[in-house]
């Protein structure tokens, strides 16, 4: 495989995505981590945040570039001359939307497909909502996220470590 995009939120990035990077960067050539900066959510990290996140948690795999996009998926995807999305899957409750998404960007762009990687057992629990919820509170959450993100995500809930 050449290149291939990994998109998603990332607010933060989790253990989860970073495990799904790892392996998709060992069966593409190039890996693009397309980190999603549309106006109409609103994430607790802005999406310059969460790009440097994930260059720093990435920085040693050097076939893992990060970029911003805004827009369709698929309009990034033609782009960039990407022709294959990646995408994680972690239970039956996944599945419906993210079928619905790949079969979208398929009527969208014939060219792109989807290829779905089943997260690590140990991490098939793991959300960035959940990930927020437990830091909100107080909660320890240096299982979830790589080090580098713990503080920050502390930061936005004026938390001290712990
Ligand atoms: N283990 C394995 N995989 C995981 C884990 C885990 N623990 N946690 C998350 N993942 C996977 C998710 O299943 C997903 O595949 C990916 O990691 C990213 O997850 P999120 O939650 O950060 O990202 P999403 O799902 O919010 O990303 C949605 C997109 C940004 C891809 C989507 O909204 C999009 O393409 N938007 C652009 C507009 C567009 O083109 N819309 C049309 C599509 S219908």
């Amino acid at each position: 495989m050449k290149t291939a995009i990994y998109p998603g939120s990332f607010d933060p990035v989790t253990f989860g995505h970073l495990d799904i990077i790892k392996r998709s960067a060992s069966l593409a050539d190039h890996l693009i981590v397309g980190v999603l900066n549309n106006s109409s959510k609103t994430p607790l990290f802005s999406v310059d945040e969460r790009v440097n996140m994930i260059k720093e948690v990435t920085a040693d795999i050097p076939n893992v570039e990060v970029l911003s996009f805004s827009g369709l998926l698929v309009d990034f995807a033609r782009k960039h001359n990407v022709q294959v999305i990646i995408r994680g899957l972690r239970a039956v409750t996944d599945f419906e939307y993210e079928l619905a998404m790949s079969q979208t960007n398929r009527v969208a762009n014939p060219d792109v497909d989807t290829i779905f990687l089943n997260t690590s057992l140990k991490y098939a629990y793991l959300s960035s909502s959940i990930v927020k919820e437990m830091a909100q509170y107080g909660g320890d959450i240096s299982k979830f996220v790589p080090a580098q993100v713990v503080d920050l995500v502390y930061e936005k809930y004026h938390i001290k470590n712990k």
